[in-house]
């Protein structure tokens, strides 16, 4: 196998960040943008050894920047003694080469950080082949370039005459190597189905907990149902969704998931990865957002966690706001919160405050949710009677003159479907 889909990233130490604030940002989010880049690079134990914020009117196809610009950035990059420079805008495969021949170092950009990232956290198998294959295909329009991941995996060879051909096989190789993810992938999610079906048909309601990376999920999860999840001030902590039984008041059950953390700029190729993961959001009852109170980019987290759920498919499900961190929040941080979403929670995980509230609140949605119906269903509707058992919960079913009684509850997303049928 060629060796750049196995080599160990090189070690980068120095890193030069650029960030851009474009017309159509709102005032100083490029600042913030830029300060989150930050925390990612460090996440990868790179020094930054300085940030640069560039006032972006018209992107050039070549460099993004103007040249001028560029050139001047280089020299401050070689200064400072740095090994790479760090764009949070995406670059194009092209833009990314041309930066790189232009300096002579590795350029990267946030996404490429990410997937960084999620390859250091993944640990089970589903993870590690998600994360493979987002890498795979970021890399493959980018085969030509001198750095991949991080590091120095091919030299200046791949470029013209012999190179050529050379590159073509990479290409397949690329391509191969995804086909054979995708399959494998495939497989895992398919097991990991039969896993969720079989917890499905045991009349446990269900509720995933979703937000920003580093929001405190985990830790809720922990501190709710007493579990062991890593929860660890390192953004990206989770990847894989652990789900474990919450016994709430009157001993009703919930299964509370938890997720992988979300964050701005997403590469999409992770998304799409993450998405099998991320299923169980789909398929829970409910959701609780959790939110850290105590972040100045709180705003942006919620909006951010809004439009994941959305490209999920899961926008409409019932979302719990909580803010989490209450015992670390100043006053005027929680009157931000209170303003961003009245209806929310308050509070935190560890130290625990506030939970009882929290669980309060699920009981109430399980019980919304799960209202006992009586359905009286025409043999002729087999269709209906499929449905009820695989969305909802049966207790009974009585046979009678071409019909079935049945006893049971369904989710509300599903009351017009299952209404014609509804006895009591
Ligand atoms: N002060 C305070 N810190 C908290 C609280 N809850 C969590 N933390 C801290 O916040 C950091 C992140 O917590 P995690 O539970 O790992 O966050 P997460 O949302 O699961 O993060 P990812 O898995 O990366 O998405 C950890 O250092 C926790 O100790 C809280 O209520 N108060
Ligand atoms: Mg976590």
């Amino acid at each position: 196998m060629a060796d750049f889909l196995t080599d160990k990233p090189a070690q980068l130490n120095r890193a030069l960040l650029i960030g851009v604030q474009t017309d159509d940002m709102t005032e100083g989010e490029g600042a913030e943008l830029l300060s989150e880049l930050k925390e990612l690079v460090e996440n990868l134990r790179i020094t930054v050894t300085r940030t640069e914020l560039i006032n972006l009117r018209r992107p050039t196809p070549a460099l993004l920047l103007g040249s001028g610009k560029a050139e001047e950035l280089v020299a401050l990059a070689k200064a400072d003694g740095a090994d790479v420079i760090v764009f949070d805008e995406a670059l194009s495969p092209a833009q990314q080469r041309n930066w790189e021949e232009l300096s002579g170092i590795a350029v990267i950009d946030r996404q490429e950080v990410i997937l960084e990232i999620f390859a250091d956290r993944a640990h089970t198998r589903e993870a590690i082949l998600q994360v493979a294959l987002a890498r795979m295909e970021y890399s493959l329009p980018r085969l030509t370039r001198a750095w991949t991941h991080l590091s120095r995996q091919r030299g200046k060879g791949a470029m013209g005459g012999e190179g050529e051909t050379q590159l073509e096989q990479d290409r397949r190789i690329v391509r191969d190597r995804i086909a054979h993810l995708k399959s494998e992938l495939a497989n895992v999610v398919k097991q990991r189905d039969v896993q969720r079906r079989k917890r499905q048909r045991v009349p446990v309601p269900t509720c995933s907990i979703v937000g920003y990376t580093n929001a405190g999920k985990s830790t809720l999860l922990n501190t709710l149902t007493g579990a062991q999840v890593l929860a660890a001030d390192k953004l990206f902590a989770t990847l894989d969704p652990t789900t474990r039984q919450l016994v709430l008041r009157g001993n009703q059950k919930l299964l509370v998931t938890d997720t992988v953390g979300f964050i701005r700029r997403l590469p999409h190729g992770l998304v799409e990865a993450f998405k099998a993961t991320l299923e169980e959001v789909i398929v829970a009852g409910f959701l609780v957002h959790v939110l850290d109170v105590t972040n100045p980019n709180v705003e942006h987290h919620h909006e951010t966690t809004l439009s994941v759920l959305g490209e999920l498919g899961a926008a409409e499900k019932t979302i719990v706001t909580v803010f989490n961190k209450i015992d670390a929040a100043n006053p005027a941080m929680l009157q931000r919160a209170r303003r961003l979403a009245p209806d929310a929670l308050f509070v935190s995980a560890h130290p625990r405050a506030g939970l009882d509230t929290l669980e309060s609140r699920c009981l109430e949605l399980i019980a919304e949710a799960h209202a006992d119906t009586e359905l009286l269903v025409p043999h002729a509707r087999y269709d209906v009677i499929a449905r009820l058992y695989a969305t909802g919960h049966v207790h009974s079913e009585e046979q009678e003159d071409g019909a079935v009684r049945l006893h049971g509850r369904f989710p509300p997303s599903q009351a017009a479907f299952f209404a014609p049928f509804v006895v009591k």
